[in-house]
């Protein structure tokens, strides 16, 4: 069932735990307590970063009892910081403050897996990728032929998981309770998929990829790909599509799919297969798990949230929406009475676009102050941001923080455009600091 798998709503186990530790502790509670209670940043979407509630000291009588606070990850060359979302399969977020890096760093890029994760390849040169069906010649090539026969590049580039923002859809869409933190931003390094496409000769009949992989399924099950996803020709033939080796020149950690996996740069990170081991060209759009019914897709006609779904009514979800991260002060940063200025550090991403501008608001979204927005290196590179804020007085303030994309559309108040599997959810993030 599409529902099970490659979806971002893996199960409803893991809905339901993560569910009642985001309600049960998260943001309202716990950041409450960070500034003295009876002062809950307002309900919003996905501006709550656990790394925070996790700090708090106990919550005061006025606030709920939390269940417990949030998971943090224990994973060899990983972040504590991480927040973990899920366990089986391994999910883990970066809270927003862990991404001030300009590149992330490995041990902070976030994880998510929907099958088990594979043993470390033992010869990671001898790795073999196939790639047939609508092709003039099979390929099959090993990553060391890889690397050694064609030009490798090395681009900077944001991957985001297609439920990037979920937690803030009311009702609560299934699936893992992302805030912001299912992205970052790392350097790759591998070969753009067009050059092995056009070594393998594309028949005028080629439509669409089908990405396979060696992860087995969660129930063990060699028969069922934990994850199957595909593009259309045209995104796979971008010179930014790349099969990579190296994250910030390191070999591909096996966590993030190493020896070699897919970056599709710009849509759902569901895209770039993991543990590449196979692209078959199809004449058709791929229906493998992860491209079926609800699975990362969203409604043509809007529909009612929470109401039933009507599978015809669904496209696939494609470049991911403009979205914005306040990554320096965190959340819940305290200040000492006096402070008049703040200087602020973000980032911007918008999918296949880029970011024409990120504004800041300190009054609820009454106004509006514009940030400093440096230019990308590259294609697909985030955008870092940076302004300064200046303080009427002390106290208690909201920063929200809002990106407009190159075509004009900008972050909304709230997650909208409700779907059973919460995508697009980009409202804009919101962080609470107290001066005083
Ligand atoms: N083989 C395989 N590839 C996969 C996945 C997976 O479960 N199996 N998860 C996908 C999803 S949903 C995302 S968001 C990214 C996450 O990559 P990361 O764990 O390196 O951050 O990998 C994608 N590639
Ligand atoms: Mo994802």
């Amino acid at each position: 069932m599409a529902r099970e798998t490659g979806c971002d709503a893996p199960n409803g186990n893991n809905f339901n735990t993560s569910r009642r530790r985001f309600l049960g502790s998260s943001g309202l509670a716990a950041i409450g307590a960070v500034i003295g209670g009876a002062m809950p940043l307002t309900r919003n979407g996905g501006g709550i970063p656990q790394a925070h509630a996790q700090a708090a000291p106990p919550p005061s009588a006025a606030a709920p009892a939390p269940a417990k606070g949030p998971q943090h990850l224990k994973y060899p060359g990983k972040s504590e910081g991480l927040v973990v979302l899920g366990e089986k399969p391994l999910v883990a977020e970066t809270p927003e403050s862990l991404l001030d890096d300009d590149t992330t760093p490995i041990e902070k890029f976030y994880i998510r897996n929907n099958g088990q994760i594979p043993e470390a390849a033992k010869d990671p040169d001898a790795w073999k990728i196939t790639i047939d069906g609508e092709v003039n010649n099979k390929l099959e090539i090993t990553l060391g032929e890889l690397k050694s026969k064609y030009k490798a590049v090395t681009r900077r580039m944001v991957l985001e998981c297609g439920g990037n923002g979920r937690s803030g859809f009311s009702p609560p869409a299934r699936g893992n309770q992302w805030t912001n933190g299912g992205a970052g931003c790392a350097e790759w390094t591998g070969v753009p998929l067009a050059d092995l496409l056009k070594k393998a000769g594309l028949k005028p009949s080629a439509k669409y990829t089908a990405h396979y992989a060696a992860d087995l399924h969660l129930s063990g099950d060699a028969n069922k790909p934990s994850l199957s996803r595909g593009v259309r020709l045209e995104k796979a033939m971008d010179p930014n599509t790349m099969i990579v080796w190296a994250m910030n020149g390191k070999p591909l950690p096996n966590i993030h799919g190493g020896p070699v996996r897919l970056i599709v740069p710009g849509w759902s990170g569901s895209a770039s297969q993991k543990w590449l081991t196979r692209i078959t060209i199809r004449d058709r759009e791929h229906d493998g798990p992860g491209m079926t019914e609800f699975s990362y897709r969203t409604p043509i006609k809007p529909m009612v949230p929470g109401g039933k779904a009507d599978p015809a009514n669904f496209r696939i979800l494609e470049s991911m929406p403009v979205r914005s991260i306040i990554t320096n002060p965190a959340n819940g940063a305290k200040f000492a009475a006096g402070t008049k200025e703040l200087k602020l550090r973000g980032a911007s991403w918008a999918g296949d676009l880029t970011v024409k501008q990120v504004d800041i608001s300190t009054d609820f979204g009454a106004s509006w102050q514009r940030a400093t927005l440096e230019k990308p290196k590259n294609k697909y590179d985030w955008q870092r941001w940076t302004a300064t804020l200046k303080l009427p007085s002390d106290g208690y303030f909201e920063i929200w923080a809002r990106a407009t994309d190159s075509k004009g559309a900008m972050q909304p108040h709230q997650a909208g455009f409700w779907n059973p599997q919460g995508y697009g959810g980009n409202a804009m993030h919101r962080i609470a600091v107290l001066v005083g």
